[in-house]
């Protein structure tokens, strides 16, 4: 065979093998099969020796070219693969996975609302156990041993004899009393229980803010020019408040409180078109209450109200069910 033909078989068969190179490890078997010691080149130039001067000019140079022409192939090759290999590192430029933060509940961030504007009217934030003694609970707030809100049917009794659930926060402000002398601004936020039916507006368990102030000469105006400032810090300037007659055990007299809709008292499937919303009670604090806790009636006066957490927070997210402030939906949680 001729020179000139076997460099054409090498290089047709360098040029396949280099085409089907895919690893750095399969391009340096290539090199060294086409450029290495055993190769069919370097037994060619051995062939070399042997050849007449004319030829070996001719044959030399052809040689040459060939080595050259393998070594461009195999170069470009190589920065082939590293551009491949390139494009499967991570593109560090991409921007991260959307992340969802963590946010606080609808819940707190209606009490903390709250909290504030008492906080800045002076009022302090008082708390209590949950496990309470049916005396605070109910004896020491007028509640007579009759009343229909301590039957077994609204009032989780605890095994142990006299020990309830507390169904409202009121036990608080009895403790508040007992423990410090008025002046007293405070209000107690918290969850309370109640054995009743679960549906979209009642839970046996739920929240309140309770106000109590008690001091010297502290009237009905008192009362309504605080839930009226209240009111109005909440949810803005234009809220109109109303009061209505009613009866608690542990105030006298004792007031329902209504706030004007969002609806602004045009009426609407809220305010089921009366234009006013019910949002809590109220009253002055009765005698027989100051007198459970040695607090001269004669001498101090006191209002109250209370209102519930959720039921806020419904009215000012337009939630439809209190149940779903405590299933944990992330559909409901991020959207508020
Ligand atoms: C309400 C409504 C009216 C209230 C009364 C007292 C206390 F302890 F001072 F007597 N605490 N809370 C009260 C009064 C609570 O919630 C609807």
């Amino acid at each position: 065979m001729k020179a000139k033909e076997i460099i054409k078989n090498i290089i047709d068969d360098f040029d396949r093998s280099c085409a089907a190179v895919t690893s750095s490890e399969e391009w340096n078997e290539v090199r060294v099969r086409f450029l290495g010691k055993k190769s069919a080149v370097t037994a060619l130039m051995k062939q070399l020796k042997e050849a007449s001067p004319e030829e070996k000019k001719a044959l030399g140079k052809a040689i040459n070219d060939t080595k050259a022409y393998m070594e461009r192939c195999l170069e470009e090759k190589k920065k082939e693969a590293g551009r491949d290999e390139q494009k499967k590192l991570p593109d560090w430029s991409l921007p991260g996975r959307g992340q969802i933060p963590g946010k606080v509940h609808p819940l707190t961030t209606v009490r903390c609302q709250m909290e504030d504007i008492f906080i800045r009217m002076g009022f302090d934030i008082k708390q209590g156990p949950e496990m309470e003694t049916a005396w605070h609970c109910f004896d020491a707030l007028n509640i007579p041993e009759t009343h229909p809100s301590r039957d077994e049917q609204d009032t989780f009794y605890l095994n142990k004899k006299n020990m309830v659930l507390r169904t409202h926060t009121s036990p608080v402000q009895i403790r508040t009393m007992l423990e410090q002398k008025p002046p007293i601004y405070m209000i107690a936020p918290g969850r309370v229980y109640r054995n009743d039916v679960l549906d979209a507006s009642h839970s046996p368990v739920f929240h309140q803010v309770e106000a109590l102030a008690v001091d010297e000469k502290i009237t009905f105006g008192d009362l309504k020019g605080v839930i009226y400032a209240f009111l109005t810090e909440l949810f803005g300037p234009q809220v109109k408040t109303r009061f209505d007659n009613s009866f608690f055990p542990f105030t006298e007299p004792s007031a329902e409180v209504y706030m004007s809709c969002f609806c602004g008292g045009k009426g609407c499937s809220v305010c089921k078109g009366s234009g006013w919303l019910e949002i809590g009670g109220a009253g002055m604090v009765d005698p027989e209450v100051f007198r459970a806790v040695n607090i001269d009636p004669e001498r101090w006066s006191g209002f109250a109200f209370g209102f519930g957490l959720e039921r806020m927070a419904m009215l000012m997210y337009g939630v439809p069910d209190i149940r779903y402030f405590y299933e944990n939906d992330l559909r409901m949680l991020k959207t508020i």
